[in-house]
Order: C-alpha cells, then sequence, then structure tokens
C-alpha cells in the first residue's frame, strides 16, 4: 500500500463482535479473564491476550501498527505524550556511564531533560552543531550510546543531513534516535535513511487538530518490546485509548493536511522575505535556507513551520503577536489552525540565553505554524498586523 492508504488501513480491525466498521475507543481499565489459570497464563507470557491498559489496548495497539507502518518501522509504542516518548527511549536505552551527543538546537524541554535530568544518573551530554558531521564525530566516544537530533530543528528549521550522522553514530556502536515532529513520516522517513529509532510529539501534526498530548517512539522489534515490557509498563506514560483513537482518526488525513500545511507554509515564507520589515526568513523550502539542497535530497516537502526576524527586533514581534486575529498566539504547532509564539520567552525559556543565541534562537525570533486555513486569509492576517508594526517602529 502507498502512503495514504496506510494511513487508513495500516493496522485496522473492524470490531469482531459487533462489525464496527471504526476501532471502537476500549475506554477500559482492565480486561476479564475465563478463570484464574488463563489470569495466570497471561501474566506469565504463555497466553496473547490482554490484562491492564497499561500493559496494551486494542486501540492503542491499533496506533501503533499504523504509525510503524508510515514510518517503516518495525514496530512502535504509543506514549502520553512526546516528551514521555523522549524520557522513555533514553531510560530504556541508557546506563550510568554512557554518553549522548545531542544537537545544540531542541525543543526547550528535550533540552531541559537531557541538560538538567539525565546528568543526575551519571549520564554525560555534549551538545554540538548536528547541521555540521565533522562537529558531530569529534563529539563520539567509545561509550556514545545515542545521538539524538531533530531536523528540521524547532524553532531555527536547521536541518541535519541523516544520512551523514546515521553513519556517523553507527560507526561508534550508537544508536541515532530522529524527532521526526516537524516532518511526520509523509515528509521524511528517517528509519530509511539510516536511523535506529523515531521519536514524535503525536500532540502536532499526527493528531492535527490540536485536541490531544501524546507520542510516538518507533524502532526495532525487539527493542520496542523492552521498552513496552517492563520500561513503559512500569514509568507508566502510557497513552489512554480516547487519545489513541483521536490520533488514529488524526492519521487518516495526514497526508492531504501535509500537502496543504506545505503549499501554505511556502507561500507564507515567500510573502515574508519579501516584506520589508522583515529581517530573515528561515524555511527550508526558500532557495535563501542555507540547506535548500539538503532539504530538496533528504525531504518530500518542506513542511508547515516557519520562523523569522523582524526589523525593530522583539518589542516589534510583540506588537505583531498581539495583532493577529485569524491566527493564534498559542504554543503547540501543527496544528489545522495557525499558530504564532515566541520561542525565546515560551517554548525556548527553558534554554539558558547563552545556549539559546548559540543554537540561533536569538530574543526577536518569531515562529509561526501554518494551518491549513485559505492562505490568502493568513496572509491579510499577516498583512493588517504588519502594518500595525510599521505604525509603531
Ligand atoms: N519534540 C518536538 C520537536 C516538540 O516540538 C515538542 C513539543 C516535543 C518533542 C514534546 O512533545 P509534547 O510532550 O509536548 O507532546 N513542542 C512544543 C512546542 O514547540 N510548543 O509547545 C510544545
Amino acid at each position: 500500500m502507498k502512503f495514504n492508504s496506510k494511513s487508513i488501513h495500516a493496522g485496522s480491525k473492524h470490531c469482531p463482535i459487533t462489525g464496527a466498521h471504526v476501532t471502537p475507543i476500549y475506554q477500559t481499565s482492565t480486561f476479564v479473564f475465563k478463570d484464574a489459570d488463563q489470569g495466570a497464563r497471561r501474566f506469565a507470557g504463555e497466553e496473547e491476550g490482554y490484562i491492564y491498559t497499561r500493559l496494551g489496548n486494542p486501540t492503542i495497539d491499533e496506533l501503533e501498527t499504523r504509525i510503524a507502518a508510515l514510518e517503516g518501522g518495525e514496530a512502535a509504542i504509543a506514549t502520553a505524550s512526546g516528551m514521555a516518548a523522549i524520557s522513555t527511549s533514553f531510560l530504556t536505552l541508557l546506563e550510568k556511564g554512557d554518553h549522548v551527543v545531542v544537537a545544540d538546537t531542541l525543543y526547550g524541554c528535550t533540552h531541559s531533560l537531557l541538560s538538567h535530568i539525565l546528568p543526575k544518573f551519571g549520564i554525560e551530554i555534549t551538545f554540538v552543531d548536528a547541521a555540521d558531521p565533522d562537529d558531530v564525530e569529534k563529539a563520539m566516544k567509545q561509550n556514545t550510546k545515542i545521538l539524538y537530533v531533530e531536523t528540521p530543528a524547532n524553532p531555527t528549521l536547521k536541518l541535519v543531513d541523516l544520512r551523514a550522522v546515521s553513519q556517523i553514530a553507527h560507526k561508534y556502536g550508537a544508536y541515532l534516535i530522529v524527532d521526526n515532529t516537524f516532518m511526520t513520516p509523509y515528509l521524511q522517513r528517517p528509519i530509511e535513511t539510516g536511523a535506529d529509532f523515531v521519536v514524535h510529539s503525536a500532540t502536532k501534526y499526527i493528531g492535527g487538530h490540536g485536541d490531544v498530548v501524546a507520542g510516538i517512539i518507533v524502532g526495532p522489534r525487539n527493542i520496542i518490546s523492552k521498552m513496552k515490557m517492563p520500561y513503559l509498563k512500569d514509568l507508566g506514560g502510557i497513552t489512554s485509548p480516547f487519545d489513541a483513537w483521536l490520533l488514529l482518526r488524526g492519521l487518516k488525513t495526514l497526508g492531504p493536511r501535509m500537502e496543504i500545511h506545505c503549499r501554505n507554509a511556502q507561500k507564507v515564507a515567500e510573502y515574508l522575505e519579501d516584506h520589508p520589515l522583515i529581517e530573515e526568513v528561515h524555511y527550508p523550502g526558500l532557495p535563501s535556507h542555507p540547506q535548500h539542497d539538503l532539504a530538496k535530497r533528504q525531504m518530500d516537502g518542506f513542511g508547515g513551520m516557519i520562523s523569522f526576524e523582524l526589523k525593530g527586533g522583539i518589542e516589534a514581534g510583540k506588537v505583531l503577536m498581539d495583532s493577529v486575529k485569524l491566527i493564534t498566539l498559542a504554543v503547540s504547532l501543527g496544528c489545522v489552525d495557525s499558530l504564532i509564539q515566541h520561542p525565546a520567552s515560551m517554548t525556548h525559556s527553558p534554554v539558558p540565553r547563552e545556549e539559546r543565541l548559540k543554537a540561533g534562537i536569538t530574543d526577536g525570533l518569531v515562529r509561526f505554524s501554518v494551518g491549513i486555513e485559505d492562505v490568502e486569509d493568513i496572509i491579510a492576517d499577516l498583512d493588517q498586523a504588519l502594518n500595525k508594526v510599521k505604525a509603531v517602529i
């Protein structure tokens, strides 16, 4: 099956009891055993079947099968949030004394997990400019267990050459984990270019409608099984059957939504680049993006995320964010509606200012998640808000 067919059908099982066409929300915490021996057999792993939703649930299973098929991975697990996916991967794969190499441009809470929480457990972290494979290789050591990157990175849209860094990771016997939140498997499948694991904030494009917080991990079946049992079972960060159902519903329209996000973002990026009040636009689909050639090679589309700097810095940015009407001032991204926010004071506030600036997350940077509204309306809203900026600077 091709992508859009898989996103509707992969893993889908019509209800064997009622014949319900759409998979039901198995909103139950526990499952009934026929007798005590059956319960014991299921706990012992001698018989397949459900026990308790933290250990497995039919609605969640269908989501996991579908997303693994879309990413081209062997297996997947769904988690309570993107951060639960990232922390569960690290806690499964790492041991005291291990070393992790990470891109210096990451979502703020991922940065905070790596710089404040993992070191408490004896894990050493090195931040690198992952856009430069030489910088990555210089940081690798004998005990490097994980190389972790986001591409495009949140919020600067800097790219990482996945083929190059997967070769480096494997040369040192490390796993490459790629956060594919900004792209989704519709636009980029890192496992096909050598990544070992893909993680997602499914809160974003996978859900797509701004009504769920969840995460996904995709990878080799033997390790994903271990992540599920005992790690996720004991750490506890599972998703709920209802959220899994919302994600299954979101996935059915992932391809068509991403097409519109990409088309709209390209037009918005071009509009912004031509606007006299805009200093710089970061969007991989613009020829001015320093890694535009890599974007064309590695991605099947340039995505829906843009960041930009206004002349007049953050004060001008605040006027813009306070003046939009159709566009919503809120964090999160990947929603059908357009969202605008300020990384330095919001999503990336956990990153110390000096490190933020080194990674290109300036005080004036504004991030825009372009929705699937009619692009003329999005541009008209930006235009009226930029006119307000013009009046005050
Ligand atoms: N990875 C990326 C690239 C993200 O952007 C986020 C959240 C996460 C992981 C964590 O996912 P969560 O636990 O929230 O599901 N990014 C956010 C953002 O940029 N604005 O609000 C949340």
